[in-house]
């Protein structure tokens, strides 16, 4: 599928310090290091990614809007936005991209403020608690997601 469109992996607050601090939560890989696991398995099945990050959530609703033409899917670990953020379960239900959310940690097992979702609301699926691969099993998901769209 050479024209196929990119899976994007978006990514919120505070991520890019990934690997720098509270490892027993988050484990060690960096962000750099999730990018690139990401890219190499989405090659594997035959796509490309689309890999950011921003603690603006302002920035992360401009990036799910331009997701609407341009991905064929969305990962997205919206960091604690996820809990709290209206736009951007807003943002997610004005798309017909899926949008698969996903975290490293499980947030049902955590705090009592983490177990809502705003995204989750909006999103067609969950993937949490796995580490860094809960993103390679999210890319799965969504080129999967993606490849049943294009059938359709
Ligand atoms: O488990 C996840 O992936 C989360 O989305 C991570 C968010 C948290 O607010 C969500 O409840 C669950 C926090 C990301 C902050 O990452 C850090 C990494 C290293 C050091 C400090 C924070």
């Amino acid at each position: 599928m050479p024209d196929a469109k990119p899976i994007y992996v978006l990514n919120g607050p505070n991520l890019n310090l990934l690997g720098s601090r509270e490892p027993e939560i988050y484990g060690r890989a960096t962000l750099a290091d999730i990018e690139q696991a990401c890219a190499e398995r989405a090659r594997q099945l035959g796509r490309k990614i689309v890999f950011r990050q921003s603690n603006v959530e302002g920035e992360l609703v401009d990036w799910l809007q331009e997701a609407r033409d341009k991905a064929a899917a969305i990962v997205l670990n919206a960091g604690a936005y996820t809990h709290t953020s209206v736009a951007l379960h807003d943002a997610i239900k004005a798309s017909s991209v899926p949008v698969i959310e996903t975290h490293l940690s499980n947030p049902a097992a955590r705090e009592e403020f983490r177990h809502v979702s705003l995204v989750g609301k909006a999103a067609k699926g969950v993937i949490a608690g796995f580490g860094a691969t809960s993103y390679l099993l999210a890319v799965e998901a969504a080129v999967l997601l993606a490849n049943e769209g294009a059938r359709a």
